[in-house]
């Protein structure tokens, strides 16, 4: 076996998690991440047969079966994350009954994985149904999205044009726009539900007055996705500090857009 902090999708996880905290999107234990792993490379880490425990769900995820993941421990911060990994990582696969993991690796000292597990995997599920190359699902509260949710408008697509007119990219990286819930209770199977019902849309979904969750092919690309959408919330906030938007970018400069660069905007939103 190979040394799991050598494995490529350890090393990235530490990355974005100490990215997360310095940019301080995930203070205390905020924050959370689902990687799914490609079962050759993770087989060189850690022993399919060497289950360390089993860790009960409390939903059924059967569509998941066998399927290997990178996930952050509950309850552990992202700051810590970099000097141990294998207290506040851990590697599991989903078991034979769709209830329960099998931990291969990581949560030592008696961890187990994120309690917003309900909102990955489901979320997952739902991206792999129209992205079979997803494997990346992230939550934390990035700090200006999050204060848009209290001020701003909270219609999906009010709120996505907001955010495309503050930064010419945005249209570009999130064509489809922003899948915004109601408040919900975090951890709930009920919040899971409705975050992956908005991901088969979208692949950025707001929590009011909690935080964002992102989903995407990489790390980066979903890095990415968040970084780009809280930028333009970032961006937001100083435009209504500056008194308001004097001039804006245009529908035909949108249309524009898209056609430089090749994406469709949802139509629902202009
Ligand atoms: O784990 O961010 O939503 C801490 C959270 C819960
Ligand atoms: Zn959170």
């Amino acid at each position: 076996m190979k040394d799991v902090l050598n494995y490529q999708a350890v090393k990235e996880m530490i990355d974005i998690t100490s990215n997360l905290y310095r940019l301080g999107w995930d203070e205390r234990n905020g924050g959370n991440i689902s990687y799914l792993l490609e079962e050759n490379e993770v087989l060189q880490y850690v022993d399919a047969a060497k289950v360390l425990r089993n860790i009960p769900m409390i939903f059924n995820g059967e569509e998941l079966i066998g399927k290997y993941f990178l996930v952050t421990g509950s309850g552990k911060f992202f700051k810590n994350v970099a000097a141990d990994p294998e207290t506040n990582l851990g590697i599991i696969r989903v078991a034979g009954d769709g209830e329960s993991v099998d931990l291969l690796w990581g949560y030592k000292g008696g961890g187990v994985p994120t309690s917003e597990l309900p909102a990955h995997f489901m979320s997952h599920i739902a991206r792999l149904e129209v992205d079979s190359e997803n494997r990346v699902v992230m939550h934390c509260h990035a700090t200006h999205l999050l204060a848009m949710s209290f001020t701003h408008d909270l219609t999906p697509k009010v709120f996505t044009r907001t955010l495309w007119e503050m930064c010419t990219e945005c249209l570009v990286v999130f064509p489809e726009g922003v899948g915004i819930l109601p408040w919900l209770t975090p951890g709930t199977n009920e919040i899971g539900e409705a975050t992956a019902e908005m991901m088969k849309v979208f692949r950025i979904v707001l929590w009011p007055f909690h935080g964002i969750y992102g989903a995407g092919k990489t790390m980066d690309e979903t890095f990415g996705l968040i970084e780009t959408a809280e930028k333009a919330a970032e961006v937001y906030t100083y435009v209504c500090a500056q008194g308001g938007v004097k001039q804006r970018i245009t529908d035909e400069n949108f249309r524009a857009l898209a056609k430089q660069f090749g994406v469709v905007p949802n139509k629902d939103f202009f």
